[in-house]
């Protein structure tokens, strides 16, 4: 990869790629370079390469002519994610495309596969396991307080209006699994390992919108762990812990319970501690959504760190491909009322 700074280019100007932008931006003292901003809107575009400072594009095929990008970062819609991915690969730039990765299964296949071809690096902008709550979990597990993990419930439930900032929600033909249960099967996937079957319930609870508004899946890990994950954008609670994931996980020494307000509970052998896991908001967080647009933040971190020393990125590709397939699983489980296997990558 490049040697010296990291020219990035941020295709997609919207509500979620300010988070992208101004990331980018922070991490100007670590390498990153914000080179451009591209919009098919042309509003967008231009307030964003104002506010920014950047040269500003209504064409991707012109921003990657014109400027000399390292990275592209595709912060669009997923509909869009294949034709974009492929013509920065074509070019040679790194990619980053936020999830979720494509429409299909056969796009996410694609992409990975001409990145393969033009060896050029790609990776998954899938957020939540940056998020520094999750690392900690991650931390703990990984100390080996609580023993092997055998057990865990991981949650997404809110009744955030996230119809608000994301109107193009009521029409999703895929919804609660495909937007954000992605990002908690992830999660179960980083927390306990690969899976070997899963099983969903979905429901539409709120009638406005078109597909499913609340998951509940069971996972089998290859490890012999088992876990439920669940999503929802009807829950009814108080405190709401949006965009906060819940975790609890059970091993043979113990558990760490995440609770709302960004705190974690460790029993670890009998005894048990609770910290702060949280982080402090960036002059361009807000109170309301800090856990995720930080989360945003760690994960450019990881990418900017991976790119400049030319290693794949966590979430890579075909890392991200893993996940893709838990999504058309719990799909087709909840469609076929059945456990399913999901689609092997190796
Ligand atoms: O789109 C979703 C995401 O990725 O994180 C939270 C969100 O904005 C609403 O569920």
């Amino acid at each position: 990869m490049a040697s010296g700074a990291i020219r990035v280019g941020v295709i997609g100007c919207g509500f979620y790629a300010q988070n992208h932008l101004h990331a980018w931006k922070d991490l100007a003292n670590e390498g990153a370079v914000l080179a451009a901003v591209c919009d098919v809107d042309a509003g967008k575009a231009e307030a964003a390469g104002r506010a920014f400072d950047v040269p500003f594009y209504t064409d991707a095929a012109a921003l990657l002519a014109v400027e000399r990008l390292d990275a592209v970062d595709i912060v669009t819609r997923h509909d869009t994610h294949r034709a974009l991915c492929e013509l920065a690969i074509a070019k040679g730039v790194a990619t980053i495309v936020q999830k979720p990765f494509a429409p299909t299964w056969e796009d996410c296949v694609a992409i990975v596969e001409a990145a393969d071809k033009a060896g050029v690096w790609l990776a998954v902008h899938e957020n939540f396991r940056f998020q520094t709550p999750m690392r900690h979990v991650r931390r703990v597990i990984d100390s080996g307080a609580i023993g092997t993990p055998s057990w865990a419930r991981i949650m997404f439930r809110t009744g955030f209006d996230v119809y608000r900032t994301q109107p193009y929600f009521y029409d999703e033909e895929r919804l609660a699994i495909a937007d954000v249960g992605i990002h908690v099967l992830d999660l179960a996937r980083f927390f306990l390992g690969e899976v070997e079957r899963i099983s969903c319930e979905t429901q539409r609870r709120n009638p406005k919108v078109r597909a499913e508004d609340t998951a509940t899946m069971l996972l089998r890990h290859r490890s012999g762990a088992a876990s439920v994950v669940e999503c929802t954008y009807e829950a009814r609670r108080d405190p709401d812990p949006f965009p906060e994931t819940l975790v609890e996980i059970e091993g043979d020494n113990g558990s760490i319970i995440v609770l709302p307000g960004s705190r974690m509970r460790v029993t670890s052998n009998g005894t048990t501690t609770e910290e702060g896991i949280g982080s402090p908001l960036r002059s361009w967080t807000s109170d309301r959504w800090h856990v995720a647009q930080e989360g945003a933040f760690v994960a450019c971190r990881h990418f900017l760190d991976c790119l400049k020393r030319g290693v794949p990125a966590e979430t890579s590709g075909s890392d991200n491909l893993r996940t893709y397939a838990l999504v058309d699983a719990a799909y087709r489980a909840a469609e076929e009322h059945r456990a399913i296997v999901p689609t092997l990558w190796e």
